[in-house]
């Protein structure tokens, strides 16, 4: 069977949830990579049967969740954690949750992946027009919504096994003017698509990986509610 990483997985509303379904459905063991701000709530719900429900797939069996790592996409290394984060309570019951320690436990624990899945984004200031934007948000939306990826397959490219594939999500509004995607997330979401087509030639090419992204339909996520989408 296939083994899948999929990172931005926090509740049973989004995309990275359905996507987990899926591969499960179709026989892949199940790897998930959530943000540490919201890791105890989803392991606690998941432990107390909150998703059980939304656990059922299609042939009547349940998904299986081999194993949670607590994920932060926006730092790639320990060194690139502030002190203000390292501090912060909602970081302190975790551990190891940087891109690239992330990549390293999921090899000391299983050695290598097939699938790696790209299904997070952030803009603090998605409901600002772009003339409005600050450079912060501007930078804030395209490091947690773009780079991330662009960090993902860095460190996850040296395990993924050699045929494998990666995918991230993207939105129409990286080439069409939707009013209400705002704070650099239409810019974020343009440059998800032009670094897809330039790590589908580099990884292709050194690790012998596909690389896509497919443009999403709209879904009732908890990041679609926050734009009040
Ligand atoms: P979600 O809230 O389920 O997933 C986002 C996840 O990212 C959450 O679990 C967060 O905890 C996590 N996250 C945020 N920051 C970080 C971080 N620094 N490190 C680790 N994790 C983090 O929402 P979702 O399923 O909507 O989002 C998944 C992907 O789908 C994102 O890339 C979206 O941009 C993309 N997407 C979603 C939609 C939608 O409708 N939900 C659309 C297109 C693309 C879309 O906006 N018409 C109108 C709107 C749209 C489509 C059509």
């Amino acid at each position: 069977g296939k083994r899948a990483f999929i990172a931005g997985v926090a509740d049973d509303q989004g995309f990275g949830w359905a996507i987990a379904k899926a591969l499960s459905a179709a026989g892949a063991e199940i790897l998930l990579g959530t943000w540490v701000p919201a890791l105890n709530i989803f392991e606690t719900s998941l432990r107390r049967g909150k998703f059980d429900e939304s656990r059922v797939l299609p042939n009547g069996g349940m998904l299986e969740i081999a194993k949670v790592y607590a994920l932060d996409a926006v730092f790639d290394t320990p060194e690139d954690v502030p002190e203000d984060i390292k501090n912060n309570k909602r970081y302190a019951g975790a551990s190891n949750w940087t891109v690239q320690e992330v990549a390293e436990a999921v090899k000391a624990d299983y050695g290598s992946i097939d699938i790696l899945v790209h299904s997070l984004a952030n803009g603090p200031e998605v409901t600002k027009p772009l003339l409005e934007t600050s450079r912060k948000g501007y930078l804030a939306a395209i490091s947690a919504s773009t780079y991330s990826y662009v960090s993902l397959l860095k460190y996850f490219a040296p395990i993924l096994n050699h045929g494998g594939a990666s995918l991230s999500l993207t939105y129409l509004a990286s080439e069409r003017i939707i009013p209400g995607y705002g704070g650099g997330m239409s810019s974020a979401k343009a440059a998800l698509e032009s670094d897809t087509r330039v790590l589908a030639f580099e990884a292709g090419r050194k690790h012998g990986i596909r690389v896509n992204t497919i443009s999403a339909g709209p879904l009732r996520s908890r990041a679609a509610k926050a734009i009040g989408f």
